[in-house]
């Protein structure tokens, strides 16, 4: 069966040249599905997984935008339409420099598994743009993304394809985003998730994806009869996803001590509480100022610059009990994760979308700490955004505790679902193996059911 494995990577390479992050979250599935491809041979004779790996439809297109001096910009906009057999394409828009189709095709690949282990009706996709929003003026923003959606609103709909948020998109980027979808297509529905609380949003979704991620790696540490009450953690970014994962952490009394942007990283000895990460929100999201401007005001707190000449992260030598990387994709080597063990972490929970590169996961894996998936442990953003979709569907909108308990389950079934399908596939305690197979199976079977299309 290794040879299927081999002989698919070896087509994915071909068929798909240059786009390495692409290649990796294949592989990772591939090795995982192994036994399951050896019990079920039907998947192989019906071709599921090389159909999985095809996007149904990507679409790539320009956006045209003018700046604030007058000045003609030209940017790549994309949406890749991964797979559609269990529900609408669902999955976030990131506006980074560093995005191209392999980025988001990995991104819309994981979100096809994420998506079917959130329990919901959700197919997997992802978007976005090579647009760098950093420095940008509000008007610009905006511009930007009335002439991105100018593109996009013909490919989506809400019960098409639901975009949200990622990297770069939050709030203010879907209200652009909205708006001008609803004027063109002169309708109000929710076509994208992630909507302000006046018009349409679900309570608990800007919260959703870091608060799921706290409460996987409560679900994971109850395994072993322990919970996260006074465990030093280490989280990275600064973000959305880092905020409010600190935010959830600080509540159930841990010990935050770190966060992170591309710059460097802080160390607060003393953890954050609620007048520092109050301090941080309003750096971040108001101010949108830079993760180094927190040791101005607490003094005590100290800043590592980031040198890319190290073959490693220091912020992962840091003695900690817990890591939370929030951040981005590949931000944790085989190194990093080395240094992580030594310095004490028995659990690390991934925020971020394929935060730990390949040897560092199998260094993860074999050490048998608690090792939580992204498309496991962060799918509380995208279910919070499957919640919003019915809320808007029946025109009602939950209470703050009616989200935040279905979120609690949801993440709690999520947790059962891996644990369960590692232990049926021969690999008991391997979250990575879970998540994957049990991701697979409901597409895999809802693939046959449809016939092939
Ligand atoms: P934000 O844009 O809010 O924050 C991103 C954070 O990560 C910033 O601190 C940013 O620093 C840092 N970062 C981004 N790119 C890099 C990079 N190349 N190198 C180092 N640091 C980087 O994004 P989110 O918090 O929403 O997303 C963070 C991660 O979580 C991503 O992997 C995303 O895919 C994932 N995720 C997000 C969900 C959501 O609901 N938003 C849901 C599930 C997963 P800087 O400001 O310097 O760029
Ligand atoms: O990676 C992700 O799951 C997201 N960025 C959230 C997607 C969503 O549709 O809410």
């Amino acid at each position: 069966m290794q040879n299927y494995v081999s002989a698919l990577m070896q087509d994915v390479k071909a068929k798909n040249p240059s786009e390495p992050e692409f290649h990796q979250a294949v592989k990772e599935v591939a090795d995982s599905l192994v036994l399951v491809m050896e019990r079920h041979p039907e998947y192989r004779s019906a071709k599921v997984l090389e159909r999985m790996i095809e996007p149904e439809r990507v679409i790539m297109f320009r956006v045209p935008w003018m700046d604030d001096n007058g000045g003609v910009q030209v940017n790549r906009g994309f949406r890749i339409e991964m797979n559609s057999a269990i529900g609408p394409y669902k999955g976030g828009l990131r506006f980074h420099p560093s995005v191209n189709l392999g980025i988001l095709k990995f991104l819309a690949f994981e979100q096809v598994f994420k998506n079917s282990l959130t329990t919901l009706p959700l197919g997997g996709g992802k978007g976005g743009s090579d647009f760098n929003p950093k420095g940008r003026s509000d008007g610009e923003l905006m511009r930007f993304c009335q002439s991105f959606m100018s593109e996009l609103s013909r490919h989506i709909g809400p019960n098409t394809d639901v975009p949200a948020g990622d990297i770069g998109v939050g709030g203010r980027e879907i209200g652009y985003l909205f708006g001008q979808y609803k004027r063109l297509a002169n309708e109000f529905t929710g076509v994208l998730t992630g909507k302000g609380q006046n018009w349409g949003g679900s309570r608990i979704r800007p919260e959703a994806t870091g608060y799921g991620a706290v409460y996987f790696a409560s679900e994971m540490l109850a395994t072993r009869k322990d919970d996260l009450t006074g465990k030093r953690c280490l989280v990275s970014g600064s973000g959305n996803v880092a905020q409010y994962a600190v935010e959830k952490l600080v509540e159930l009394g841990a010990r935050v001590i770190s966060l992170s942007d591309s710059s460097g990283f802080i160390i607060d000895e003393e953890g954050f509480n609620a007048e520092k990460l109050h301090f941080i929100m309003d750096l971040k999201n108001v101010r949108r100022g830079r993760i180094h401007e927190y040791v101005e005001k607490f003094t005590d707190a100290s800043y590592v610059e980031a040198d890319a000449s190290l073959d490693h992260n220091p912020l992962w030598k840091r003695e900690a009990e817990c890591a939370f990387p929030c951040a981005t994709q590949n931000e944790i080597n085989a190194q990093d994760a080395g240094n992580m063990l030594k310095g004490g972490v028995q659990v690390v929970c991934e925020g971020a979308n394929m935060p730990v590169t390949p040897d560092g996961a199998s260094v993860l894996l074999k050490s048998g700490i608690l090792y939580g998936p992204g498309k496991a442990a962060n799918a509380g953003g995208v279910a919070v955004s499957g919640l919003e979709m019915a809320q808007n569907s029946m025109r009602y909108g939950w209470t703050r505790d009616e989200v935040d308990q279905r979120l609690q389950m949801i993440m709690a079934d999520i947790h059962r679902s891996c644990v369960d399908a590692a232990e049926r596939f021969g690999t008991p305690g391997n979250y990575v193996n879970g998540a994957n197979i049990a991701g697979f199976l409901k597409v895999a079977d809802s693939m046959l059911d449809q016939g092939l299309v």
